[in-house]
């Protein structure tokens, strides 16, 4: 395990040695625009949430200033746009009606004054692991077209972060293996589980898309959600953590405390811009701010952006560029280690750490009790450093 644990250290340096030089470099210059990793962010974002962690993720995709976000990808699922949802495990969900995050984006994209392009993916699965969606409606078919257009346009490799089903870009990579194969630096897949007994809810979203990609010689991160004790259990290789309360709300930029409570008010005010100009009703830090919240996404942001999780002398923990971190600072475990994959027709995967070259690799966190104390701390304070770019 150690020898395996060197060589994944060794793999990531050299694979990540573009977005480690940047981020390096650029500690005593001004970041320039073509320097940050281009990204893809594949969302199953909506409004009203359906687990408001995506509302909360979306941030991090405008604000990190290693990242140059080129597009995002919502990717709703037909069931989830109704009142009561019965999810794919047979468990039921309220809180809807609701439409894929189309108000979230454009909320982010007013505050931090952009004009990130966004689409939709189709609203229901795939049929098979071939399936190019070509009978969607065009409406529908948006989001596959927006990954395909934004890979062409790219003069550089683009990362590609899937926090729902693997939906939109299992079909984009259908109708075009050769662009994928050209132009993707590599996948990061939020979705599975460590084991083959807790089948994970991005899985169940679209299992033919799972398959697809999982078969597939593209290369691709797997950040699995859950372990066999469920979605909300912990191992070294699964990226769950729980925020027992939501208090650094009151530390953010006041423009994101007024998107979050958007969100997790789910407000129905039809001036979704508008409402985010002027204060919050009294009352609102006291409704969401005591709320526990469940992360799967952290561990993704600090891969891609090259960011480091450390601990410094005096025991903080802070989420640094490469070229923040201090000398007596420890750098906590969050890579990627070489893996050999294997997936069945309906999605379950398992997979084995190898020395061998490797277009999959697995998440590994080491101590996840470790990871979950630090990130406790580091992860509030870094959301409590990012700015819009618009003071309304
Ligand atoms: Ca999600």
């Amino acid at each position: 395990m150690k020898r395996s644990v060197d060589i994944g250290l060794t793999r990531r340096a050299a694979l990540l040695g573009a977005a480690v030089a940047v981020t390096a470099s650029s500690a005593s210059a001004a970041p320039a625009a073509h320097r940050r990793v281009a990204v893809i962010d594949i969302t199953d974002l909506y409004h009203p949430y359906q687990d408001p962690g995506d509302n909360f993720d979306l941030i991090a995709a405008y604000a990190l200033p290693e990242i140059d976000l080129r597009a995002v990808i919502l990717d709703p699922t037909e069931g989830f746009r109704a009142e009561l949802a019965t999810a794919a495990d047979g468990s039921e969900h309220g809180g809807g009606p609701r439409d894929a995050g189309i108000i979230p984006v454009m909320q982010l994209n007013y505050l931090f004054d952009r004009n990130v392009a966004w689409g939709i993916g189709p609203f229901l699965a795939l049929k098979n692991p071939a399936d190019k969606a070509l009978d969607a409606p065009a409406f529908q078919q948006n989001g596959i077209e927006l990954i395909l257009e934004t890979l062409r346009a790219s003069p550089e490799r683009v990362q590609i972060l899937s926090f729902g089903s693997a939906r939109t870009l299992a079909a984009a990579y259908n109708r075009d293996p050769a662009l994928l194969r050209d132009k993707v630096e590599r996948i990061h897949l939020s979705a599975g589980s460590t084991s083959l007994e807790f089948m994970e809810w991005n899985v169940l979203l679209d299992r033919h898309a799972i398959v697809r990609l999982l078969r597939s010689e593209l290369p691709i991160a797997i950040y699995p959600c859950g372990t066999k004790g469920g979605a909300f259990s912990y191992d070294e290789h699964n990226t769950f953590w729980r925020l027992p309360d939501l208090q650094f709300i009151r530390r953010l930029d006041p423009l994101l405390q007024r998107y979050l409570a958007y969100a997790f008010e789910r407000s129905n005010r039809s001036d979704f811009l508008h409402a985010l100009d002027s204060g919050l009703p009294a009352g609102t830090f006291d409704r969401i701010c005591p709320r526990e919240h469940a992360v799967w996404e952290t561990a993704l942001w600090i891969e891609v952006s090259g960011r480091r999780l450390v601990r410094n002398a005096t025991g903080v923990h802070r989420i640094v560029a490469p070229g923040e971190v201090g000398s007596g600072d420890r750098v906590l475990t969050n890579e990627l280690l070489p893996c050999t994959v294997t997936v069945r027709d309906d999605g379950g995967f398992t997979f084995a750490l190898t020395e061998r070259e490797s277009n999959f690799s697995i998440y590994h966190r080491g101590d996840w009790r470790e990871n979950e104390a630090a990130l406790r701390e580091a992860l509030p304070t870094l959301y409590a450093s990012f700015r819009c770019r618009t003071k309304a």
